[in-house]
């Protein structure tokens, strides 16, 4: 039977024997929502979830990695205002050194783009500790964000454990417009899909449309498909994509994948790339998107350049066609942080970094510097235009700013005008850096620069620090430092909980919400006892204070649609957890963030009625009588809510498959895997 990308490569993974419910039968699709389990060939970590994931990797008990391949970059944290940032960096790097990985040290660039440029292959799994891992989805591969925990099994070789995601198909048609980036495309699907439409999704794109896009525009797709709360995106492999592999001296791991004709996908969304018009997310959410047109003349004080979906050698690129010969706006602060040394290296080779640096860019580290809120926050009530994939409020360091996700096009007509601007109405040639109309360098296409004067410049693997032989390995020792502290033990399994609600929320709470990041917080990574300190100091200063109150004796927490959206840092249920949270319930999850609830025993619930969330109030209190039995039979949970206004009951769905109930039953992921579960 005819068999959608997604699908193929799904099918290729599959472990049945860690999962004997899929009763999967072979060529068919699988049904949607059985719980399936897939090998993971390839881990990525980064820093900032990194530490927590290797201290769990460590009480697993396994000598070396399983996985074919297994990276662990630093890009998060690489401000270091103290020792704290620097002493998990040589943590990481002496992990990797003992148990098989490659190490990308500061400074090499940013997880994804790195990743993508010097480890992906199409057809291969890829599981990353960063809801963007999807960027890989550019090459073809079935790339994947979860927690650590999970990250941590895979590299045990363990198989990573999902529900049998809807494959969406997106057809594109048509070609991009001057002016309109790849970016547009995915702003234009999340206004259409919203941050939530892509839960228990992946979106597979194919059609015409396809071929005139390159990897890194593609990568830029999948990249914010994380926004739309999907799985995963993919992209087929094709010439687009050997010319990419080719250009990064990997041409032998390139192979042609698409899906089978006439695959059937649970729905189709049409987009014409030729009709896009520039967009932007507006404050504060990815899905608030309107066009560019409709906030014209609306002045700008900063631009930022960077992150892991806008940083490549064709975003720099775009930049530089638009700014060249031009000054970025007396008004106006811009700064530019490129995705990888490697795109640095190119940038200054195609001569873009100077048109840059003459424009009057200031040139930032390669690194997630401002997107996860570490320097150039905006000024008071400031207007930032950002390349970014998330503008969750108070994310960018400043809670009062106003941060729009944009195309580098559209981020660069407003660095040098000083209000939004649509890119196609200025005076620019587009093919400054190319005479083909879109820097297609990494196509193969370039008539100013020899290829081999790309791979030169792109084959700087210094800053990669490769895996040591078994023996070499043996003799390393692991570096500590002083706020490295050991991840604190999972609540063990109770029969039934009587628990005050301490927090009730709103809808499409983030996990920046729940744990935020920035300057203050990031220190505290691998300390969950002081990192605990910040749960949910954007939405409720005082919760700390309250959950003290309670000795930390146990708590619940309600929320609305999509809980726990955005990142994939497990310190989101870690610091609950710490205080004392055993079960939230909401009106809907977003994937990752239930799946870290579960592996460190927090119970999710969903209301069966979602009225039931208006008839909850912050202080009541919450009896869940029949815990033990609904995680052995899978019934759903009751739940006697007592406040106010007299004593209620309602019903709590139990929406989780049988390995999340045991997992939940062994007191978390971490002792359910020693006690041998799979
Ligand atoms: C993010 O963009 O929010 C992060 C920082 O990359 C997170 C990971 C983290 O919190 O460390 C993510 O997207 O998963
Ligand atoms: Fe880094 Fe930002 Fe990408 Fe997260 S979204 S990985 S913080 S660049």
């Amino acid at each position: 039977m005819a068999l959608t990308l997604a699908e193929k490569i799904i099918q290729a993974h599959l472990v049945p024997q860690a999962c004997p419910d899929t009763h999967f039968t072979g060529g068919n699709p699988i049904e949607r929502g059985v719980d399936i389990a897939i090998r993971i060939d390839q881990t990525l970590t980064q820093d900032a979830t990194g530490t927590m994931t290797y201290l769990q990797f460590e009480t697993i008990g396994i000598p070396r990695v399983k996985t074919d391949v297994s990276v662990s970059y630093v890009d998060h944290n690489t401000l270091q205002t103290d020792f704290r940032n620097m002493d998990d960096h040589r943590y990481l790097q002496s992990i990797a050194a003992k148990y098989g990985l490659w190490f990308s040290r500061a400074g090499n660039g940013i997880c994804h783009q790195v990743h993508l440029e010097r480890f992906g292959e199409p057809g291969k799994t890829l599981l990353g500790s960063d809801s963007h891992t999807p960027t890989g989805g550019g090459i073809g591969m079935i790339a994947i964000g979860a927690g650590g925990l999970d990250v941590a099994v895979a590299m045990g070789g363990g198989a990573f454990h999902l529900a049998m995601p809807k494959v969406y198909g997106v057809k594109l048609t048509g070609s991009l417009r001057k002016g309109v980036g790849a970016k547009d495309v995915i702003l234009e699907v999340l206004r259409r899909e919203t941050v939530k439409g892509g839960v228990g999704a992946v979106y597979e794109y194919f059609g015409s449309g396809v071929e005139s896009l390159t990897v890194p525009q593609r990568a830029t797709i999948t990249n914010m498909g994380a926004e739309l709360g999907a799985t995963c995106s993919v992209f087929p492999s094709d010439g687009a994509t050997k010319a990419f592999l080719t250009a990064m001296g990997r041409a032998d791991v390139w192979k042609e994948l698409k899906a089978d004709e006439g695959a059937v996908y649970d729905k189709i969304i049409e987009i014409d790339l030729s009709t896009l018009q520039p967009l932007a997310a507006q404050p504060h959410s990815p899905d608030a998107v309107a066009p560019v047109a409709s906030l014209a003349g609306k002045p700008v004080t900063q631009v930022c350049i960077g992150s892991c979906t806008n940083s490549s050698l064709d975003d720099l690129a775009a930049v530089a066609a638009i700014v060249r010969g031009k000054h970025i706006a007396p008004g106006v602060e811009a700064g530019i942080a490129p995705g990888s040394r490697t795109t640095l290296l190119m940038a200054e080779k195609a001569g873009i970094l100077g048109d840059l640096i003459r424009a009057g860019f200031r040139i930032l580290e390669s690194a997630c510097g401002p997107c996860i809120g570490m320097g150039f926050a905006p000024n008071t009530e400031g207007v930032s235009l950002r390349t970014f994939n998330r503008n969750f409020k108070g994310r960018s360091g400043t809670t009062d700013a106003n941060v729009y996700l944009v195309s580098p096009e559209t981020a660069a007509a407003a660095a040098v005008t000083g209000v939004f601007t649509d890119a196609s109405k200025l005076d620019y040639d587009d093919a400054t850096y190319t005479g083909t109309g879109r820097i297609t360098l990494l196509s193969g296409k370039d008539d100013r620069l020899n290829a081999s004067d790309v791979i030169r410049a792109a084959s700087d693997d210094g800053m990669l620090i490769a895996p040591l032989d078994e023996k070499a390995a043996a003799a390393v020792e692991i570096l500590r430092g002083p706020n490295i502290k050991p991840c604190p033990a999972s609540p063990a399994p109770a029969q039934s909980l009587t628990l005050p609600v301490l927090l009730k929320a709103g809808d499409n709470v983030s996990t920046d919400d729940i744990m935020p990041a920035g300057t203050k917080v990031l220190p505290f990574r691998s300390n969950i006892p002081e990192i605990a300190k910040f749960t949910f100091e954007r939405i409720d200063t005082e919760f700390y204070k309250r959950a003290e109150r309670t000795g930390f004796s146990g708590c619940a927490v309600i929320g609305g649609e999509n809980y726990g959206q955005g990142s994939s840092r497990e310190h989101a249920a870690l610091g609950p957890m710490y205080l004392g949270v055993r079960a939230v319930i909401v009106k809907s999850f977003a994937r990752i963030h239930q799946a870290n609830l579960i592996n460190y025993g927090i119970i999710p619930i969903t209301f069966a009625d979602a009225a039931d969330y208006d008839r909850i109030e912050s202080g009541d209190t919450l009896e869940i009588g029949n815990i033990g039995e609904a995680l052995a039979t899978g019934k759903d949970f009751k739940i006697t809510v007592t406040g106010k206004s007299g004593t209620k009951t309602i019903a709590g769905v139990n929406s989780l498959a049988k390995r999340s109930r045991d997992i939940l039953n062994a007191g978390g992921l971490a002792a359910y895997t020693r006690s041998g579960g799979q």
